[in-house]
């Protein structure tokens, strides 16, 4: 046997042993690094009954958000007594039960942004979507709204923890000065309908059973016209090409839905887009639900008031 032959397998032995060796140092190098967030799973936990779910993006449905203990708080702060028909420029403070502030590092990008408010007024009438901003202060996100009404606004915030990746929810409220919404609109507008007429465009949003009933999944297809049959260009907003919240009457939590029609790059139909939603409610009652969409790059609201079976 030659010295050759002698030295190829403790040669192999030695590749072997530095291609492990430098897999090992990815390994623990990639393990240990630092994620950005300084918060762990346990800091969004709270222990006992009546918790709030973390949602799975799976199965949709309505969360009872002001009911629940939530293990983060939200304090809202305004710059002036907030009043209707006025910009109202807010801060926000997000902190962990025990006081941490949730920071940008602290929560992971979903549909586009960290934080999602969902503002609404006591009757269901004024419905916002705004994304708070970063503030130089730990924990402090600022975000401007113009309440249409006076009343207390509720705001429910929409996020996901890095440290859990999975979507957490707190609410709040902001009292607003100034004429609430007349007797009248509010009769008017809290009429149940499938359809909705906005902005010269008409919007369905209608289960295909034309009911929904309470603890059941249900379809629901939002369409949206125009009554001279020109063109609904739709384009993506937040990471789809519509978001549609729901309400229950009391407020006490919401459903965030988004089409089953994902991918942004099959555009839906230019005339007659036809995108699809899942809802599953627990409790019957009265809902508002809220489309949000992007026509042409103009942002427009629709709300479909309905009820939901026992
Ligand atoms: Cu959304």
């Amino acid at each position: 046997m030659n010295a050759a032959a002698m030295s190829d397998p403790r040669r192999r032995w030695w590749r072997i042993a530095r291609i492990s060796a430098v897999a090992i140092a990815l390994y623990v190098f990639f393990r240990f690094m630092p994620t950005g967030t300084n918060l762990n799973h346990m800091d969004f936990r709270v222990e006992g009954e009546n918790v709030i779910e973390m949602c799975d993006p799976l199965a949709p449905q309505f969360l009872p958000v002001v009911n629940v203990r939530s293990p983060v708080s939200l304090k809202l702060t305004t710059a002036a007594p907030p009043v209707a028909g006025q910009p109202v420029e807010a801060t926000l403070t997000l902190t962990t039960a025990s006081g941490k502030p949730i920071e940008p590092a602290d929560l992971l990008t979903v549909h586009t942004k960290l934080l999602h408010l969902l503002v609404i007024d006591p009757h269901l009438l004024d419905y916002h979507h705004v994304h708070p901003q970063p503030t130089r202060e730990p924990g402090r996100w600022a975000f401007q709204f113009t309440p249409r009404y006076g009343g207390v606004y509720r705001v429910f915030a929409d996020f996901t923890p890095a440290a859990t990746g999975l979507s957490l929810y707190a609410n709040t409220e902001v009292a607003v000065s100034g004429e609430p919404a007349a007797a009248e609109i509010v009769a008017a507008a809290q009429q149940p309908s499938w359809q909705a007429e906005v902005a010269g465009h008409r919007f369905e949003f209608a289960p295909a059973t034309g009911w929904i009933k309470a603890g059941e999944m249900t379809d629901l297809t939002l369409r949206v016209t125009r009554p001279d049959g020109g063109e609904v260009p739709l384009q993506p907003i937040m990471g789809a090409f519509a978001h549609v919240v729901a309400f229950d009457e009391a407020r006490t939590g919401f459903a965030h839905m988004h089409p089953l029609q994902s991918d942004l790059a099959v555009r839906p139909d230019p005339r007659h887009p036809e995108l699809t939603f899942q809802l599953s409610v627990p409790q019957a009652g009265r809902y508002v639900s809220w489309a949000q969409v992007d026509i042409g790059g103009t942002e427009v609201f629709a709300p479909f008031w309905f009820d939901v079976v026992k």
